[in-house]
């Protein structure tokens, strides 16, 4: 049978849950659940992949199906491997255990198995059926997805804006454009994200903690996302809020730069990472989003400024935007959200894909969307 059944499809629904249960813990290997179905369509045993460097979830699965295995169905959220890693390859593990079918999400783009998974299970005598809820199953692991393809972090760019797409007035007044509802959405965006990012400008102006107030409660042992602030020539001050408080804090400088902060000495939990940088002073962004990924972080929230904004939107760095409108105009002399990106004809213009809008009670618009890198 080439098509899956309602019980299986149910069971992917599960896998996938599984798998969420590790979102921030994984990468940069991707989330992963499975679920093993005996012949009667009974749960004979089930598991997800915790942490980077710990058992997959197909390994999982299948020791907590023990003999039940046997001539049983493994629904998995993504194509088993078929390479020595960390770990001896799934699919050996899966014949093995004498599973007779499996049913698979996404295709799995690591160049080390890339349809090779699927191909050792049917060449072996395993039925095998992919792309089962492959939407839900690619989104759970669009980061995942993204650093196999690019090597980099994903970016998110989150801006809070007048309707006329402004950030803040004229004297840089910029507390509160958006209300209540958008507020607490954006620190549970937060709150999924494995950093905040922003440039030295915003964090000089807003003086921003950049923690979480909501939103963690819903996450399962809830790691707080790093900080990371970007500067060029300029200068931060020891007593920001930025560096208050236990949490990863990472200060990005382009190698040329002096020390990037004034009035005494930095908490310990405060890294200083130089990378290259241009002659005006501007930091690498795309060797910034290698080594982020390189630390494990997936997912990077990016809040502004509108330099830091338009640099990595002309660089075609960032995957998806989320923009709050609040009802209020503050015009052409107010701050604008994103600088000048090079946009001389309407035919240049960065278009988002695939956008949402959705109103929120406090009357502000949320407006979310992909942005297609050439890569991708
Ligand atoms: C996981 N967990 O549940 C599955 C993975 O670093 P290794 O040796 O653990 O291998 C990582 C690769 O294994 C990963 O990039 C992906 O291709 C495959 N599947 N990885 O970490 C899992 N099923
Ligand atoms: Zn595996």
């Amino acid at each position: 049978m080439d098509i899956a059944s309602d019980t299986e499809v149910a069971a992917m629904r599960r896998a996938l849950e599984l798998a969420s249960r590790a979102r921030g813990r994984t990468f940069p290997n991707p989330l992963v659940g499975a679920v093993v179905l005996s012949s009667d369509g009974q749960v004979a045993g089930e598991g997800y992949h915790r942490c980077c460097g710990e058992p997959h979830a197909e390994t999982e699965a299948l020791r907590a199906a023990g003999p039940a295995a046997r001539g049983a169905t493994l629904v998995v959220t993504l194509e088993p491997c078929c390479h020595h890693g960390r770990t001896g390859p799934c699919t050996d593990a899966i014949l093995e255990a004498g599973i007779t079918r499996t049913v698979i999400g996404a295709r799995d783009p690591n160049p080390k198995v890339d349809g090779a998974g699927i191909e050792r299970l049917r060449s072996s005598g395993v039925e095998t059926v992919e792309g089962v809820l492959r939407d839900e199953a690619e989104e759970l692991n669009e980061a995942y997805f993204h650093f196999v393809r690019t090597g980099r972090s994903l970016v998110r760019l989150k801006l809070a804006v007048s309707l006329d797409g402004r950030v803040a007035a004229e004297d840089g007044s910029s507390r509160w454009v958006t209300g209540v509802a958008a507020r607490k959405k954006a620190h549970e965006l937060r709150a999924a994200s494995s950093a905040v990012l922003v440039g030295a400008g915003t964090a000089l102006a807003d003086d921003p903690a950049l923690t979480v107030r909501h939103g963690a409660d819903s996450v399962e042992d809830f790691i707080a996302p790093a900080r990371i602030v970007v500067t060029g020539r300029r200068k931060l001050s020891v007593g920001m809020r930025l560096f208050s408080g236990e949490v990863r804090t990472v200060i990005v400088r382009p190698e040329t730069a002096g020390t990037p902060v004034e009035g005494g000495e930095l908490p310990p939990c405060v890294e200083l990472w130089s990378l290259p940088g241009d002659e005006e002073g501007r930091v690498d962004l795309e060797a910034l989003l290698k080594r982020t990924a390189r630390e494990g972080l997936g997912e990077i929230l990016c809040e502004g400024g509108s330099g830091l904004a338009a640099s990595l939107l002309r660089e075609r760095l960032v995957s998806r935007i989320t923009m709050y409108l609040a009802p209020m105009l503050l015009g052409g002399s107010g701050v604008p959200a994103i600088g000048g990106l090079g946009v001389s004809n309407i035919g240049r213009a960065i278009t988002i894909h695939d956008a949402s809008v959705t109103s929120l009670e406090d009357g502000n618009v949320l407006v979310e969307g992909r942005i297609c890198s050439p890569e991708s």
